[in-house]
């Protein structure tokens, strides 16, 4: 790593201190590998907040910051022995030399020496319930911090996941970048996808495009579990099978989105698998496509962040009512959220290091508003199920369309732009490829 990005996450926590008490302490741990089956790991993928605020990319550390701005590091020692088996450690010198810490110790050394550090301090700010064994743990040294001075008031225990969550929404510019990238990968892909596909295919074949799409534009890994639901398998919302075939006249509605220097893209498209909408599915499509274009227009400085969501269920409701699913009046439907029998889901969710980004909605009982530089989701979505109160041409559709939306000093920005999303458009990408 080179200096200036060890700055970058410097700066990140000096600007942190800002939220801490006198005399308290941040402490927060890495993510650890995870088993899959046996002896086998998942990819290690770093803690988000712990990423931010260091990063720093492997498993088994801590990190500490006092008020000051002051860090304590612990870390692996280097191992040349486990280096030969699962590769590079920066160990505690390289942590010194490349991360900007202050102090870099042995994690070994953590249980000894965590308590001595934090003795007499006033209070320790900790990700409380995310990780229930170093929840544990924390406690337990605590405990022992405050039996080394029974003379001062024992330490308070309070949870920063809010505080960091704060912080998260509004991104800095490097952040914005790595976004556009990741949004850039993700949108290229599907536009190469949708261009390239052809009755016959099965969801797992469109899977597979995806994947690759991601992989040779730079991404190794998607941000989530694609989801590629052929028919009315687009109703289920966390569909993640993808193992059927797809029958001409289907749908195709594909949620993949992939993750670049940590960041996460997240991409709806509904397309038909022949390249035509049916008369059925472009009325239901273009009510979801105004829903999109109504939500992001409200992506706007100084909004509320659930104007997007009262504005498509106002536009849903008025499109459920033209199509005849819905016949009362949009009071009512609004009211008793009659729409929700085929709009189930919220209009989005905030975008960055992870795909619902670990950012709140409220503070103290009021909706966060936009500021420059918050990034959410515009996914509006109708499905129509089996069950649903409607003749039954319509079932089986299921259509949700998603953008990356940033809120701008001119308004919003779609950072997903790249791929069509107006029908007409897909329909001729699916048909000039
Ligand atoms: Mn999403």
């Amino acid at each position: 790593m080179t200096n200036s990005s060890a700055n970058i996450y410097k700066k990140r926590r000096e600007n942190l201190t800002n939220f801490l008490e006198e005399g308290s302490y941040l402490i927060i741990n890495s993510a650890s590998n995870v088993i899959r089956n046996n002896d086998t790991t998942f990819p290690f993928r770093q803690n988000s907040n712990f990423f931010y605020l260091t990063g720093f990319n492997e498993p088994e550390c801590v990190l500490l910051l006092n008020n000051n701005g002051k860090t304590t590091f612990f870390c692996r020692p280097k191992n040349p022995d486990l280096e030969k088996w699962d590769g590079f450690m920066h160990g505690i010198e390289g942590a010194k030399e490349n991360f900007a810490f202050d102090n870099v110790l042995n994690i070994e050394e953590l249980e000894k020496l965590l308590p001595e550090i934090i003795k007499g301090c006033s209070t320790v700010y900790s990700l409380i319930g995310k990780d229930q064994s170093f929840d544990e743990k924390l406690i337990t040294l605590i405990n022992r911090a405050n039996s080394m001075e029974r003379h001062q008031a024992n330490i308070d225990l309070k949870n920063f996941s809010n505080i960091i969550g704060k912080m998260r929404l509004t991104k800095y510019e490097d952040e914005i970048n790595l976004m556009k990238k990741s949004c850039h990968i993700a949108a290229m892909s599907h536009k190469e996808v949708i261009s390239n596909v052809k009755v016959g295919m099965s969801e797992f074949d469109i899977e597979s495009m995806y994947l690759n799409q991601f992989r040779i534009r730079g991404s190794r890994y998607p941000s989530y579990t694609p989801i590629v639901a052929g028919g009315k398998n687009a109703c289920i919302l966390h569909y993640i099978d993808n193992n059927q075939s797809i029958e001409d006249g289907d749908l195709v509605l594909v949620d993949a989105g992939c993750e670049y220097g940590m960041y996460a893209s997240d991409i709806t498209r509904t397309f038909p698998i022949n390249g035509k909408y049916s008369s059925e599915q472009r009325a239901v499509y273009d009510v979801v496509l105004e829903a999109h274009n109504a939500a992001c227009n409200a992506v706007k400085i100084g909004n509320s962040c659930m104007e997007p969501q009262n504005v498509s269920e106002t536009v849903i409701s008025q499109g459920l009512k033209d199509l005849g699913f819905l016949t009362q009046s949009m009071d009512e439907i609004l009211e008793k959220q009659l729409f929700r029998e085929f709009y189930y889901h919220k209009i989005g969710h905030w975008l960055g290091l992870d795909v619902h980004d670990d950012c709140p909605y409220s503070v103290n009982g009021s909706d966060v508003k936009f500021e420059e530089n918050m990034v959410m989701t515009i996914e509006p979505g109708i499905y129509i199920n089996d069950t649903a109160p409607v003749e039954e041409k319509w079932k089986g559709i299921g259509i949700r369309i998603e953008n990356d939306i940033r809120a701008t000093k001119k308004g919003f920005e779609n950072l997903t732009h790249e791929v069509p999303y107006d029908a007409s458009e897909i329909e001729s990408l699916m048909n000039n490829a």
